[in-house]
């Protein structure tokens, strides 16, 4: 699966932070990562990580992040992350 399709299952990301930036340490993410392919994948950020997720359905995962910076995600079932499943999001 190339990383192109592979940011594509990753539909929404929600801050759910309500505070104004200046005023909150930390934002908290909400991941919506559905499969879109044809065996299990997963999706692993910042310490974080959903179950494996089989296809056709969806995982939600919510991830602080304490600074700006640029964040690994990957799926690490088998060797998935080898073939491309991986990224950076860059928080700010
Ligand atoms: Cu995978």
């Amino acid at each position: 699966m190339s990383r192109t399709r592979f940011a594509l299952l990753i539909v929404l990301a929600l801050l759910v932070a309500a505070a104004p930036a200046a005023a909150r340490p930390a934002a908290t993410t909400a991941f919506v990562v559905i499969n879109v392919g044809k065996i299990n994948h997963d999706f692993k950020i910042n310490g974080k990580k959903t179950a494996s997720i089989a296809p056709g359905k969806r995982a939600k995962l919510v991830v602080t992040f304490a600074k700006a910076g640029r964040y690994p995600y990957l799926c690490v079932i088998g060797q998935h992350w080898k073939f491309g499943m991986k990224g950076r999001l860059k928080v700010t």
